[in-house]
């Protein structure tokens, strides 16, 4: 079993209705449970300033799964829930990120785990924090240590409950 993270977003079609949804469809998946759910978290977009504001949180699950088996498992959850793949960074109504696969280190075609924004995020740094304080991330340190200091950039906690 590893333990992995998962960034959810979506600033679409009703997104808190989406995460609830997509964090159900998640954990009951094959050879998934779920451990955590963090807070809802509301930011701006990041990217195209013309889009409605993401609604986002992370979920630490276990699995059994391969690497690229919980991909294609999340980009089919993706999928039946309607995302639109079109502009980079523009607005959708569901996207699941692979944070952290355990600790590994992964650069596959498909696959680059930590996922190469993890640093960078509010929106994921804030609500990882939140479920894991002690995390240490691959190639990056303490999780502790990288949100010390790190801007809000306008993300606001919205509740307890998915
Ligand atoms: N891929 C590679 N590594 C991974 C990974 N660790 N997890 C590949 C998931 N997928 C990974 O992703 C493109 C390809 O990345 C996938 O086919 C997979 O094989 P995508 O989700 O189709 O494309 P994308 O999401 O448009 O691009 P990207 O670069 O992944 O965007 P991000 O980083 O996901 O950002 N603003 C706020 N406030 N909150 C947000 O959540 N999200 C985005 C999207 C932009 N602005 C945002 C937010
Ligand atoms: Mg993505």
């Amino acid at each position: 079993m590893t333990h992995v993270y998962l960034g959810l977003g979506s600033n679409l079609e009703v997104p808190i209705e989406k995460l609830r949804v997509a964090r159900n469809e998640i954990a009951t998946a094959s050879g998934i449970s779920e451990i955590r759910f963090s807070s809802l978290y509301r930011s701006p977009p990041m990217g195209s300033e013309n889009q409605p504001d993401y609604i986002n949180a992370v979920m630490a699950i276990e699995t059994d799964l391969s690497p690229l088996e919980l991909l294609a498992t999340t980009q089919k959850i993706e999928n039946e829930n309607g995302r639109i793949r079109s502009e980079r960074w523009g607005a959708r109504t569901l996207d699941i990120d692979i944070l952290l696969f355990g600790d590994e280190v992964l650069n596959f075609s498909k696959l680059i785990v930590p996922h190469y924004g993890i640093a960078e995020r509010a929106f994921v740094l804030y609500p990882l924090f939140e479920i894991a304080p002690d995390l240490n991330i691959p190639e990056r340190g303490k999780l502790a240590d990288l949100i010390t200091d790190f801007p809000l950039s306008g993300l606001e906690r919205l509740s307890d409950v998915a």
